[in-house]
């Protein structure tokens, strides 16, 4: 028989979301590669997706339900069929909405896929209907989302292309080698026509060891950086007055606080020499355009919010939005929006349930969570044992002899370890979805290449089962994927004019755009029509309506200390405590593929990065084996020593599965308090101890 091939969308959470071109031959995929029509994808996939066919016929795939028998995460399952797990389900389901009512049961999802069907309307429309506590999205982004819609209305960003219109690109706590691979290419190509590049990340990345120009802060303190650039924009007079009168608001309040971030002052905090705050600041207070490139990396810290509306005054003060190869490229989120009402169906719902913060399942389900208490729980798209912070608490929680949890997956993941039942998932090549990209302002239409493997369904045709197991019947919990996406597209204003028809013939389409460069027209949609320096908006949620006032980054809140106070042996490990970071691994997204066994091997053993001072005062020598742990828990990783991390800081990958790898990982030492903004994790202010094992 001929090969078919049918094209696709990355599922996966990736600013690029590429265009898969997938061969299938008899029933079977035999090939899978980026689309070359594809304008960011270019006919090339990153290294974790290009062996994407291992992770669909992975030998442990599940592929029927699975019932536990014996204790919860004692590890055996028992074969059930859909009907049984589905009835099961719902009895308990209905149980527990009589007697403790529908928010007792709480849906936890995250970035397994990123699609319209099945992760937008999948999260939403039957929680919504059956009244559930709803999950706050933290975990990511919230922080930075809030500072620059805070700051500049909308999360609006130039196409990747546009930075060889850029003669300076301050990439800023992002990693784009690893987390955006498509942008690099342009990147490249600017940099060979004389563009400069400076990366400024505490770690040496791919990407910083790429730049003309690595500059390396104590983190957390990026919002000192930018003001202390901001600080001799100002007393060098570099900055532009003018602009500054006609498109922002807040400008003299804002300069006042300046006076407390001299150069000085701000290389005492940052840990970097005087003299690089002010080389930064006149490069870029003379190299124009000069783009800022950040990702969420420099959020996910007690300071994230603020420290990202600070960084977002540097363009202000330069008027640099507007002009094309300049201002801030962040996220292309807030264009093209998916109208809510057509997602959600609130008016068709009862009032929405409470919510609880992603970051705090453990606590939530330990008693944080009351009236009612949390007494379901229903996991999909999601692995918050192996990526939400402080694990261990997560798992005590979860083995709460009353707590009833399903779990639906790709594979027996260490969250489905701890599950009721288990229901087997579909992959993207088994599924129909729509993408619309964060990095691109493209929609990408998603045709299932392969029927689903064994009894593997998709997350939208669970929620369908599901409602009408509960004895749903909105047609809105009934329609096919290609429904959900064509009533989304007809109601989404921002989405005018494109259709299911064309997405299915022709694979992908643009968002409608008035102009490629964000606020081209010098209007910006904030309620003032301008750069929002202040923020009203913030100051009404109780938050700092200025940037510059900033927490402080050694108390990483309840959890790191409270098992081990009050000894002199405890006094002296706290005084040794380094700042962990945990970035995105190369090879794996987030615990996404991290089962592969041929990325695990390009991967290697799971490492620590700790500078060579750190490393002489502990004894430790270049591989071997440690202990990283605080107050919540700890991990067993192997030291590489080297000075890629500044003394004070190691910095150890994300993404490992626990099971696969002595049981625990980076984040049973995470903390599980919340930043400046928007109930946002805190990942990153984690101090953990290092100790060398004997
Ligand atoms: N290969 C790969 N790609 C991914 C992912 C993955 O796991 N692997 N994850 C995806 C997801 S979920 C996301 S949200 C994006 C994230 O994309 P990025 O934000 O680019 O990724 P991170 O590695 O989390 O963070 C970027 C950098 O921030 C630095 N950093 C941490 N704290 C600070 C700080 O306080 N200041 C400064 N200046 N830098 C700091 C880290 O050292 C890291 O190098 O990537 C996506 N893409
Ligand atoms: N230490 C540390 N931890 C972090 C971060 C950090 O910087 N440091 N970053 C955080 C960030 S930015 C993010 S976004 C989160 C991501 O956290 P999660 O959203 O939990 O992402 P994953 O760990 O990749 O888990 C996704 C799971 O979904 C499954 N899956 C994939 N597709 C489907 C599907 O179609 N249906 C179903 N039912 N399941 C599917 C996959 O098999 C996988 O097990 O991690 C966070 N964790
Ligand atoms: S993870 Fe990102 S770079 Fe890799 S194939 Fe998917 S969208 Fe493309
Ligand atoms: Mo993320």
């Amino acid at each position: 028989m001929e090969r078919l091939r049918i094209r696709g969308a990355c599922p996966h959470d990736c600013p690029d979301t590429c265009g898969l071109v997938t061969e299938v031959q008899d029933g079977e995929a035999v090939s899978i590669r980026g689309d070359p029509d594809n304008p960011v994808t270019r006919g090339w996939l990153c290294a974790k997706v290009r062996p994407y066919l291992n992770h669909v016929y992975h030998p442990d795939r599940l592929m029927y339900p699975l019932r536990r028998v014996g204790p919860k995460g004692g590890g055996q399952w028992q074969r059930i069929r859909w009907e049984e797990a589905l009835a099961e389900i719902a009895t308990r389901w209905k149980t527990i909405i009589a007697e403790s009512g529908p928010e007792a049961i709480l849906p936890y999802f995250y970035s397994g896929t990123l699609g319209l069907v099945q992760m937008t309307v999948s999260s939403t429309r039957l929680w919504n209907r059956l009244g559930a506590s709803r999950m706050e999205r933290t975990i990511c982004c919230a922080a930075a989302f809030m500072a620059v819609r805070a700051t500049l209305g909308q999360i609006w960003s130039p196409p990747y292309s546009d930075v060889l219109h850029s003669k300076l690109v301050l990439i800023w706590g992002h990693n784009p080698v690893s987390t955006a691979p498509h942008f690099m290419p342009f990147l490249r190509q600017a940099q060979h026509a004389g563009c400069q590049v400076v990366v400024i990340d505490p770690h040496r990345t791919q990407t910083a060891a790429g730049a003309d120009w690595h500059i390396a802060p104590r983190p957390g303190t990026d919002g000192v950086l930018a003001l202390g650039v901001a600080h001799v924009l100002v007393s060098e007079g570099m900055h532009n007055e003018a602009w500054l009168h006609e498109h922002t608001v807040g400008w003299p309040l804002l300069r006042q606080r300046l006076a407390d971030y001299s150069p000085h002052r701000a290389a005492a905090i940052t840990g970097l020499p005087e003299e690089d705050i002010l080389r930064l600041a006149r490069l870029y207070g003379t190299q124009r355009p000069a783009l800022i490139k950040i990702a969420d990396g420099i959020n996910r810290n007690r300071n994230g919010g603020q420290n990202v509306r600070a960084i977002c005054a540097l363009p202000a003060l330069t008027g640099q939005y507007g002009v094309r190869g300049g201002g801030l490229a962040y996220s292309t989120s807030d264009y093209g929006k998916w109208d809510s009402e057509a997602v959600n169906h609130w008016r068709d719902c009862p009032p929405p349930g409470r919510s609880i913060n992603m970051n705090r399942l453990g606590a939530a389900l330990l008693g944080e969570a009351q009236n009612p208490p949390l007494r379901a729980l229903y996991v999909f798209a999601a692995n918050p044992v192996a990526s939400s912070p402080n694990a261990g608490r997560i798992i005590e929680g979860m083995l709460r002899p009353d707590l009833f949890t399903v779990v639906h997956e790709l594979f027996l993941t260490d969250t489905a370890d701890y599950a009721d039942i288990v229901l087997p998932a579909t992959s993207q090549l088994e599924q129909t979805d729509l993408h619309r990209g964060y990095g691109t302002t493209l929609l990408t239409y998603n045709h299932p290449a392969i029927p689903p493997r064994g009894e593997c369904k998709s997350n939208w045709e669970v929620m369908r089962l599901l409602a009408t197991a509960l004895g749903f019947e909105e047609p809105w919990l009934h329609q096919s994927a290609d429904e959900v996406i064509a009533e989304v597209l007809e109601k989404s204003p921002a989405l005018r004019g494109i259709t299911l028809a064309q997405l299915k013939s022709e694979g992908a389409a643009s968002v409608p755009l008035e102009d490629a460069t964000p606020f081209a027209d010098g209007h910006f949609p904030t309620p003032s029509g301008k750069v929002e320096l202040f923020s009203q908006k913030l100051a009404d949620k109780g938050i700092d309506p200025l940037p510059g006032r900033f927490r402080d980054d050694e108390d990483d809140g309840d959890g790191g200390r409270t098992e081990c106070v009050n000894t002199p042996a405890v006094d002296r490990e706290i005084a040794e405590a380094l700042q962990l970071l945990t970035p995105a691994a190369h090879h794996f997204v987030s615990s996404s593929l991290a089962n592969q066994s041929g990325l695990r091997k390009n991967a290697g053993t799971p490492f620590i990065e700790i500078h060579p001072d750190d490393a002489a005062r502990r004894g430790i020598h270049d591989g071997d084996r440690v202990v990283v742990y605080n107050g919540r828990g700890g991990c067993r990783l192997r030291a590489v020593v080297t000075t890629a991390v500044r003394p004070g800081v190691v910095v150890s990958p994300k993404g490992r599965w626990a099971k696969l790898d002595g049981g625990t990982n980076v984040n049973w030492t995470t903390p599980d308090a919340l930043a400046d903004m928007a109930g946002q994790s805190t990942f990153h202010s984690n101090r953990v101890w290092v100790r060398r094992i004997e």
